[in-house]
């Protein structure tokens, strides 16, 4: 009895460990972040359920089509995202670098979007070690380019993105787990808590009233402005990863998803041959409903009377943009409903859906044929088809593994890694392309422009260099190099292998 007793404690005690008191693994942290905001998507917006299911029936009759499935870790890429987030200032960049750390993502790769139109400068947060294949959960990142914000506005700007310093959206519960969390690892259970609270930071339904003259005013010059700096902080979209882009894109388009105009971003895709780094494609943004008002003192009402501004609400009536009606009809309207309405519901157009395929990452090598071929419009005919010829001109990353068989038939003489591959006794492992392209990220946020990308402002001249230095030292550290994390990759399998071959 008093053994059972005891057993009984010890099990308690084992279940209470594992919930709480364990620190919790980077992959874990991450995959529950994915999950949280996944279902929060799901949530509040329907359009994003229909699109992750078609993505997923995709990626079935994919997987059944293919076997044996020798390229891709199957798990990893049924259950692989990507988020992108879009943030005003360095402070909000610096607490998303530090919230990332946490789960084991780091800045990878500078993309800079002006060039494209774009007043952003990004990056994106990314796991850097083995434990991507565990969940590969990242986060494009972009910030407000400081000096684009038009002169017009920028008094009001300013004010307005000064008062997020003490940025409501962050709530203190979120901001006191990320200082526990820098001094010791957090429990499954404050884990818990703190992915919570960053779930509510993108919630739309937790969207305090927008300033409408602000608001309209930043839209008449471009979406972006008027999305980044009135609805602050957003997660424009949560990608899944598809085996097979043109497949899903094609079940999307049939099932009547309206689709981004210019189809699939990225490398030109070959049939019976290697493609490479990524292809992207979206699809445009649904409308959803914000609340705009015009009096400033409804502002304050939404924190300091939450259930009264809730109430006036629900009775706010609703404006949709008509399908032939040009956006500066439809601002003038809403102006004007204004006038005898506290509140109105207007249609924001800024979360999307997303897909992706992922391939082999190029080397410095590879991106500049690839860029030559593609200018001399020749990329299809004449760039690499294979993964060997491919590794053979150092186009693309590999890593290595052992084929056991030819390893015990007898032992390799030569260490030349040609030699290895060409006799068989190590083979080629692609490296998957883990990062974004800025062409790509540039057309992907145009494609949900109503008004194009003209207006844009800028103050100085800025180098892309420069701009990085803008971005790195919002963040607090440098920006990491895809390229030194691919060759560290490469390096250390190849180490393995011949540790294995007996080199
Ligand atoms: C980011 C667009 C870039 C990608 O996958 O290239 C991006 C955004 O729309 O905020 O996510
Ligand atoms: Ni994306």
């Amino acid at each position: 009895m008093k053994n059972k007793f005891f057993l009984a404690c010890v099990l308690f005690s084992c279940i209470i460990a594992t919930q709480n008191i364990w620190a919790i693994e980077t992959s874990t942290f991450r995959k529950m972040l994915a999950t949280e905001l996944s279902e929060m998507y799901s949530k509040e917006i329907p359009e994003y359920k229909q699109f992750t299911e078609i993505v997923k029936a995709s990626n079935l009759a994919f997987l059944e089509k293919n076997h044996p499935f020798k390229f891709y870790n199957k798990e990893r890429v049924l259950e692989e995202k990507h988020g992108a987030i879009r943030v005003s200032t360095p402070e909000e960049m610096r607490l998303f670098a530090r919230i990332f750390k946490l789960m084991g993502m780091y800045p990878v790769e500078f993309y800079d979007l002006t060039p494209s139109g774009i007043p952003m400068i990004a990056t994106a947060f990314r796991p850097i070690d083995g434990s991507i294949e565990q969940s590969a959960f990242r986060m494009f990142t972009s910030m407000l380019h400081p000096d684009y914000i038009p002169d017009e506005v920028k008094h009001e700007v300013d004010i307005i993105l000064s008062q997020r310093k003490n940025n409501p959206k962050f709530s203190k519960k979120l901001l006191t787990l990320l200082d526990t969390a820098e001094n010791r690892e957090l429990n499954n259970l404050e884990a818990k808590n703190f992915i919570a609270e960053l779930v509510n930071v993108f919630k739309l339904e937790n969207l305090k009233p927008i300033y409408f003259p602000l608001y309209k005013s930043l839209r008449e010059k471009n979406d972006v402005y008027a999305d980044n700096i009135c609805v602050g902080i957003n997660l424009n979209h949560l990608t899944p990863r598809a085996f097979d882009i043109v497949d899903a894109q094609k079940r999307l388009i049939d099932a009547g998803v309206p689709m981004k105009d210019g189809g699939i971003e990225g490398p030109p895709m070959r049939i019976n041959a290697a493609n490479v780094q990524l292809n992207q494609t979206s699809r445009k943004a649904p409308g959803e409903l914000i609340v705009v008002t015009s009096d400033k003192t409804i502002l304050e009402l939404f924190y300091e009377n939450r259930v009264h501004y809730d109430n006036l609400k629900k009775s706010a009536p609703i404006i949709r943009l008509d399908k032939n009606q040009s956006v500066s009809d439809y601002l003038a309207l809403i102006e004007k409903t204004l006038e005898t309405h506290k509140l109105v519901h207007i249609e924001h157009k800024a979360r999307f859906g997303e897909i992706e395929s992922r391939h082999v990452a190029l080397t410095s090598e590879g991106e500049n044929l690839y860029k030559k071929l593609l200018e001399e419009n020749k990329f299809e005919q004449d760039f690499p088809t294979t993964h060997e010829e491919m590794f053979e001109q150092n186009l693309a990353y590999y890593n290595f593994e052992v084929n056991p068989k030819q390893k015990l038939k007898n032992k390799p003489t030569n260490a030349d890694l040609q030699y290895l591959i060409k006799h068989q006794y190590l083979k080629l492992v692609p490296q998957t392309y883990e990062d974004f392209l800025a062409v790509s990220a540039a057309g992907i946020f145009k494609s949900n422009l109503s008004n194009g990308v003209q207006n844009l402002q800028k103050k100085n001249q800025t180098t892309s260099h420069e701009n990085r230095l803008i971005l790195e030292k919002a963040i607090g550290f440098k920006i990491l190099s895809r390229h030194d994390l691919a060759l560290a990759e490469q390096a250390k399998t190849k180490l393995e292998a011949y540790k294995i071959l007996g080199l």
